[in-house]
């Protein structure tokens, strides 16, 4: 009898070992613990026994019906846990989840190769406020107050704050609590990158080439190549000898770099108070005729307004519109998808 309980505990110990899963402890149960179980029948038959036997039998069954109990339940819990960690991880049988990825805007995207091309022509990129006052944005760029150019930048004025209120200015930048702000300082939102300009040079010395990329706002009726929110990149070289050639290599070489070989492109004379001469630059559009860019020779009147000597210093600027470039790349027929927010739209990029 003794040896049947030894045999038992072994096989026991065995099937515990292997089992794969609940079911197999189960099997293992009924086997030495059912109602018909091998270790059941071993203590149903103690009364059977000598009194000396019963005396070392029983307490060797009853202690190895206990250790197979525990074994069992200790197991089992395992399983458990372990079957409880799957499910609640994955169930291979539902569908797998969508993945949805972000988009690169595609004026970030055009920005971006932007900025690439031209770092890699030795300029530097810098940024500015989009907040800029009447200075900056006009009268340094030798458009004084009054003066008719200034139309052609329409203007989001903002509230003029005196001691940390707000008011709307009247025309003659007084604001409402009849305090007047000086037009030098009043607030708008730049209508161009070019102020950047005045920045960079109140700030640097020539020789230095630039780009400024960056938003851009003007109070204007939007259709489809007008927006009152959009994007330009503003260019910036300065130097003793900088000429209207280097200016035109720069330009072709940049729209070669973005649109490839064989882009068509042309200058075409126009006046912009801060340089002279002043070109628009032209591209194909929709069969259409669209200015991406004004550009020039930078006005004398602007290098004296940075103290620089007109007499020595050179440079030329240009400030291309980004939306307009992406619509052309991207082949884009409306401008105001960019800031639509239709999703539709931005999943193309
Ligand atoms: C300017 O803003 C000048 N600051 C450009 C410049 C820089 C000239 C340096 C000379 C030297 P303009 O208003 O033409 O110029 O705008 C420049 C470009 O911005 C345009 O060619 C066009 O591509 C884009 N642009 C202008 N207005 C809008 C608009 N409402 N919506 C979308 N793009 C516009």
């Amino acid at each position: 009898m003794k040896e049947k309980i030894e045999e038992i505990k072994k096989l026991a110990l065995e099937m515990a070992e292997k089992a794969k899963d609940s079911k197999e402890l189960e099997n293992l149960e009924t086997k030495f613990l059912g109602r018909k179980g091998e270790l059941t029948q071993i203590l149903r038959s103690l009364k059977d026994l000598a009194i000396e036997e019963r005396r070392i039998i029983g307490p060797l069954a009853q202690k190895l019906k206990k250790e197979v109990e525990e074994l069992v339940a200790e197991k089992m819990k395992e399983f458990q846990a372990s079957s409880f960690k799957l499910q609640s991880k994955i169930d291979i049988t539902k569908p797998g989840k969508k993945i949805h990825g972000g988009h690169i805007h595609p004026l970030n995207k055009i920005e971006k190769e932007i900025r690439d091309i031209f770092l890699s022509m030795n300029f530097s990129v810098v940024e500015g406020p989009e907040v800029e006052t009447d200075y900056y944005n006009f009268d340094a760029l030798n458009i004084p107050k009054d003066h008719p150019a200034r139309d052609a930048w329409d203007t989001f004025w903002l509230k003029q704050s005196v001691g940390g209120l707000f008011a709307r200015p009247d025309s003659q930048g007084k604001s409402g609590l009849g305090l007047k702000t000086p037009d030098k300082e009043r607030k708008l939102l730049r209508t161009h990158t070019s102020p950047m300009q005045i920045h960079y040079m109140q700030t640097h010395q020539p020789p230095f080439q630039i780009i400024v990329p960056g938003r851009t706002f003007r109070y204007e009726a939007t259709d489809a190549s007008h927006e009152t929110t959009f994007g330009q990149v503003e260019g910036l070289m300065v130097g003793e000898d900088v000429s209207l050639a280097n200016f035109k290599f720069i330009i072709e070489k940049f729209l070669t770099r973005l649109f490839g070989e064989g882009v068509e492109f042309d200058f075409r004379p126009n006046y912009y108070p801060f340089v002279e001469p002043g070109v628009d630059v032209y591209m194909k559009w929709q069969n259409k005729e669209l200015e991406v860019a004004g550009a020039g020779m930078v006005h004398p009147e602007v290098f004296r307004a940075v103290g620089y000597d007109p007499y020595k210093t050179q440079g030329f600027a240009f400030g291309f519109g980004l939306n307009r470039l992406a619509m052309i790349k991207y082949k884009i027929p409306d401008i105001r998808l960019f800031n639509s927010g239709d999703l539709r739209f931005i999943k193309q990029f």
